[in-house]
Order: C-alpha cells, then sequence, then structure tokens
C-alpha cells in the first residue's frame, strides 16, 4: 500500500504549476504557450501549420491536458473550418479533436469542469452554451441565450451554484454591455440577475470562497478589471491602464488574476498590451509580465494549473517576482507562522488575517489537507497529555495513527482521513498536531 502510494506521489510531481495561454496574431498561425506563474520557462507548446482563429484554453490537471478552441481561418474570405475543441497534452505534442462543429460555426471561450467531468464551450453564433465529454462521447446544449447577437462568448462555470456567467459579444464603440447568467442544470436564462460595464464585456471568473460569491470582470475598452458581490453592490476597481483585457483566470488560493491583453484597442501603447500579465486580486502590487514583449503577439486567452510539486514551486503562485523574504524560514506577513509553515498548511504568506481550516477533529481522529505532491513531509503525531507526542516509527515498527484513507479536496491538493490506532483504545483523550519539514 504504501509502495502504490509513493509511485503516485512520483508521477504527480513531474507536474508543476504553470499558466497556459493562447497567442492568435490576427490571420496568422496560432500558437498555445505555457510560462510559470512568475514568467519564467515560457515556452510554446504547440503551433498550428496554418492560420487560425483560436479562442478558448482551459487546463485539466488531473487529467494533464489542455482543452482549446480550434477554427482553421482563409486569410482571403476569414471563412472558419475544422472549426474543433482540441487536446493537447500539458507537455505539449499533438493536439488532438474532442469534437467536431460544422464549417463557419464561431466557437469562442472553452472552460474545463472537473468535478463533473464536462468540457464546456461557448457556441457564440447559435447563442449557445455547450458541453461535451473530454473523449467527446457526447455533445449537449445547456441553454441558449434569448436575444439575437447575444450569445455567450466569454463565460464562465460556477459549479458549486449551478450557474454559468457570461459575455456576450460586442461592437466599437458599445458601451454599458451586459453579462448575463443563467443555469446549467435547468437551461434558464436568469432574467432577475444584471451586471453591466461601463464599455465591453470580455473574460468573467467567480470567486466562491467569499460568501455569496465574488465576480471579476474584464472592461475590454476601458482597460480595467473590476469586481463586486455576486449580488450586487458596490463596484470595485481592482486594476486600470491595461490595453484590451479579454481572457482571465483567477488563482483564488495565491489571490492572484492572470489576464491576456490583446493589446488591439488604439495605440496599444500600455505595458501589458500583447502580453499575458498577472496582478493581485486586490489590485495592489501593480503588474507582472509573464510573456515577451511584442507587437505581434495577441493572448487570447488563459488558464492556469495550480498544481504545485515543491515549495519552489509553490513560491511561482505566491509571491511575486520582486517580492522580499519568500524563504522557507522566512515570515513576511510577520503571523508567526514561517513560508515553510504557510506553505505545507495551506494558508497565504503575505497575509495575517488568512484563516487555517485545513485541520478538523473527526470521531475518531483528524481530517487534514496534504499537497498531491510535495517535498514538504507532514507527519501526524498524538499525544494522551499533551506533554509526550508519539509518531508512526518513532520507536521501530510503532504505530500510533492509522490513514483511513484520502478524498480530493482541489487540483492540488487531498484531504486525508487519520485515526487514533489501536495502541490507544481506552485513552480517555487523544490529542493530535501535524508537524511540516521540508527538506
Ligand atoms: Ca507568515
Ligand atoms: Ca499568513
Amino acid at each position: 500500500m504504501r509502495a502504490i502510494l509513493a509511485l503516485a506521489l512520483l508521477a504527480a510531481s513531474s507536474q508543476a504549476a504553470r499558466v497556459y495561454y493562447v497567442n492568435q496574431p490576427e490571420l496568422q498561425a496560432g500558437q498555445i504557450n505555457a510560462v510559470k506563474p512568475d514568467g519564467t520557462a515560457h515556452t510554446t507548446l504547440w503551433q498550428s501549420p496554418q492560420v487560425t482563429d483560436l479562442r478558448g484554453i482551459a487546463v485539466d490537471p488531473a487529467g494533464a491536458r489542455i482543452f482549446f478552441a480550434h477554427a482553421a481561418q482563409n486569410p482571403t474570405t476569414l471563412a472558419l473550418t475544422e472549426v474543433t475543441v482540441r487536446s493537447l497534452p500539458m507537455s505539449g505534442g499533438a493536439a488532438s479533436v474532442v469534437t467536431s462543429f460544422p464549417d463557419g460555426t464561431f466557437i469562442s471561450d472553452v472552460e474545463w469542469e472537473p468535478a463533473s467531468n464536462w468540457i464546456y464551450v461557448a457556441e457564440t453564433s447559435s447563442l449557445q452554451l455547450r458541453r461535451t465529454r473530454p473523449d467527446g462521447s457526447f455533445l449537449e446544449t445547456i441553454l441558449t441565450h434569448t436575444a439575437a447577437g447575444q450569445g455567450p462568448y466569454f463565460f464562465t462555470v460556477d459549479a458549486a451554484s449551478g450557474l454559468a456567467y457570461w459575455a456576450v459579444t460586442t461592437n466599437p464603440g458599445d458601451t454599458n454591455t451586459a453579462y448575463s447568467r443563467g443555469s446549467i442544470v435547468t437551461g434558464v436564462v436568469d432574467s432577475t440577475w444584471s451586471l453591466v460595464t461601463p464599455s465591453r464585456t470580455r473574460d468573467v471568473a467567480i470567486d466562491p470562497t467569499v460568501p455569496g460569491g465574488r465576480i471579476y470582470w474584464c472592461d475590454r475598452q476601458n482597460g480595467a478589471i473590476y469586481a463586486r458581490a455576486v449580488a450586487g453592490g458596490a463596484v470595485q476597481t481592482i486594476i486600470t491602464g491595461l490595453n484590451a483585457p479579454h481572457g482571465l483566470a483567477l488563482d483564488i488560493a495565491a489571490g492572484r488574476a492572470y489576464v491576456a491583453d490583446t493589446g488591439k484597442r488604439g495605440s496599444g501603447s500600455q505595458p501589458s498590451a500583447h502580453r499575458a500579465v498577472r496582478f493581485k486580486m486586490d489590485g495592489s502590487g501593480g503588474l507582472e509580465f509573464l510573456s515577451p514583449a511584442s507587437t505581434v503577439a495577441e493572448p487570447f486567452d488563459i488558464a492556469i494549473d495550480p498544481t504545485t510539486s515543491s515549495y519552489a514551486d509553490w513560491k511561482t503562485r505566491f509571491f511575486s517576482t520582486n517580492a522580499l523574504n519568500t524563504g522557507p524560514a522566512d515570515d513576511p506577513d510577520g503571523d508567526g507562522a514561517t513560508n515553510a509553515a504557510e506553505y505545507a498548511f495551506f494558508t497565504n504568506p503575505e497575509r495575517r488575517d488568512a484563516p487555517s481550516d485545513i485541520i478538523a477533529a473527526t470521531g475518531t481522529g483528524i481530517r487534514y489537507a496534504r499537497h498531491n505532491a510535495s517535498d514538504a513531509a507532514v507527519r501526524v503525531e498524538v499525544s494522551t497529555d499533551l506533554a509526550t507526542w508519539h509518531w508512526n516509527d518513532d520507536t521501530p515498527g510503532a504505530v500510533w495513527t492509522v490513514e483511513q484513507g484520502t478524498t480530493t479536496r482541489d487540483a492540488d491538493s487531498q484531504w486525508v482521513d487519520a485515526s487514533a490506532a489501536p495502541s490507544l483504545n481506552g485513552a480517555q483523550a487523544v490529542f493530535f498536531r501535524l508537524r511540516a519539514t521540508l527538506p
């Protein structure tokens, strides 16, 4: 049993946190690019042999694959052919067809919903949000927008609430364009919900960890990212000064937003134009650039795989490249937890107020969160008097706790159930603690 677990960890540790984005210069061959969250190790994973009109991108860390909206484009007539959702290994290689659409179909954003194993795709030209299985075995329509020209374009799926939120295609000069939402269970568009942005809608994302949910969106023509409570209320300006933000992805645990800026507004003189960038979800700290400066590149959509394999890897998500005190023994937020502890126990190294909710008592022991792959060794320790502590193999062969099983927590971690071993039967009380050690 232990040998099997060790093998599984080894396989997972070959992955690392990475950002994937579509680069689709107008009437050129599109690319799928990858880069670490801190902007290092930028690479081209896949390049089309022909002129394309690539659109949305999503990542499935557990399946180690990327999904994207593909269309070949005739550079003279602009006709779309070979319209497909494609699957590309996260390590690169061939982009295989998941599902095909008739020539001329305009598909745009793509999202991956791991809990229910669906690829969602906006079929903008028919006003539909659709979904398919990763093997292409099933394609169904989830909902249809009610107004001509208002089909879903960029969108996000909030699986926990059973809702999709989407932007509409817009035209130059449009103002006060609206986002919509609808049920992915019943297919009903929610006409009571409204979100209007000053200029033109683009990508949208939900932070479900905020009570009631918080919605983030791109305003293409204002070059801004905004946020508000899903239910309504005051709008927060997260960041301004972008050129033409299109794709948006959130790394909620790390408090970072990732944006694909096509650079296709006006002079494109803003530093973010034609680049993939990131910034903090609270707007502080400015921009970081993930892709090289360019006047040609057109990043359209972006996705993040938050799966980490080591402290060094975690650091690329949680610290800006110019941050100080990022070593394992440092404590930049002064909350008494070293960065190593914040890493091992899933708190935020830059926030003192981050609650640690990763350990809880169960009837017979504890449930705690553990990275799927990590260079931090986490040990369960037990005591009956809070003075003397024991752990498995503290003397050769000693068994103090028993791991009962694991369940998925998120892409990066799992819940572990551990109980007191029979050797503790009869104890009046058993106390548990976790100890993490970095090499
Ligand atoms: Ca700290
Ligand atoms: Ca902290």
